[in-house]
């Protein structure tokens, strides 16, 4: 029997978030603490220090110890990738994007600090994740740390996040949007963090190419199923469930897995990635196992 249908039943995935939620939450309260001019501080702690599910940076840590790294080594990229999608959050709630007023159970930045702060709370975020992952990490050797620097640029430009907001933008009002330009918004403004969020753990910690291989392909199933499922909880979730307004799409009519494929098919596209990415893994062992339960995690989540 493959690995990934049976093991992760017995690893405590609820123990184990619950305890990276805090390493993580901890570093990033030390990383920016309010200094002079203060509201640019606390616009930037407001949102950093919400209720996040933390997922991209456990993936980090999780990557890192899988290939014979230390959490340690990791946490500094794990913050940064927090910071970085916690900008794009952020930028996307703003009045000239998606244009919302809760985020992570509360009103969104700009509803709080106005859009000009939020805007360079954003932009503050962006820049400060970048000299943190460098300035931080240590036991590392400089090359890994400059392609994990290298590698989360490219996922954040106009070839990763940017582009697929963009594509994303251009796309409203439009009923006739193609399943491959859906893919791609997705895969950009969604996957793109999410396989960095992977593949830097491991590049940290020197891992192979056949490791970082697995990896990638590992990290670009669950970033799609990541989406399914969100896609599926703006339509079953509550409000109260998600901490942001839900039923935006329906009534956008934005073209959406589920108004492709209908949830039931949705749903089971999402089980199919994660069961193949969890497959993917099943070569490293019990090694896999915290990656593996993540996976099971994007799928089962209510929130
Ligand atoms: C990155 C330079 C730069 C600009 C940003 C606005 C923008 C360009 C891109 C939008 C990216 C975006 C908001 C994608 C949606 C990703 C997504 C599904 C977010 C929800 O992630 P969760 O569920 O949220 O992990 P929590 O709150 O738990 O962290």
């Amino acid at each position: 029997m493959s690995q990934a249908t049976g093991v992760s039943a017995k690893f405590d995935l609820s123990a184990y978030l619950k305890e990276r939620q805090q390493w993580i939450e901890e570093a990033l309260s030390a990383a920016i603490p309010v200094r002079y001019p203060e509201r640019i501080y606390e616009a930037m702690r407001y949102s950093l220090l919400g209720s996040g599910k933390r997922l991209r940076p456990i993936l980090c840590l999780a990557s890192c110890e899988l290939a014979g790294g230390t959490v340690e080594m990791a946490m500094p990229t794990a913050c940064a990738l927090e910071m970085v999608h916690t900008m794009s959050l952020i930028h996307d709630d703003l009045p000239a994007m998606d244009n919302d007023d809760y985020r992570r159970g509360r009103l969104t930045n700009h509803k709080i600090y106005g859009e000009a702060i939020a805007i360079l709370s954003g932009d503050g975020l962006l820049a400060y994740a970048f000299e943190w992952l460098v300035r931080q990490t240590r036991g590392v050797p400089a090359e890994a740390v400059l392609e994990v620097v290298a590698r989360l640029g490219h996922a954040v430009a106009a070839t990763g996040l940017v582009g697929g907001q963009v594509v994303d933008l251009e796309s409203e009002g439009k009923t006739d949007v193609s399943l491959e330009t859906l893919h791609f918004i997705h895969t950009h403004k969604t996957g793109a963090l999410l396989e960095i969020s992977v593949v830097s753990g491991a590049i940290l910690a020197g891992a192979g190419q056949d490791l970082i291989e697995a990896l990638t392909d590992y990290a670009q199933k669950i970033g799609l199923a990541f989406q399914i499922v969100d896609d599926i909880l703006d339509i079953t979730g509550t409000t109260e469930e998600l901490g942001k307004t839900t039923g935006k799409d329906q009534k956008a009519r934005k073209v959406t897995y589920p108004s492709l494929w209908g949830l039931e098919e949705s749903r089971r596209q999402a089980e199919q990635l994660v069961y193949e990415a969890k497959n993917r893994l099943d070569p490293w062992g019990d090694k896999a196992i915290p990656l593996q339960a993540l996976a099971d995690f994007i799928v089962a989540r209510t929130h």
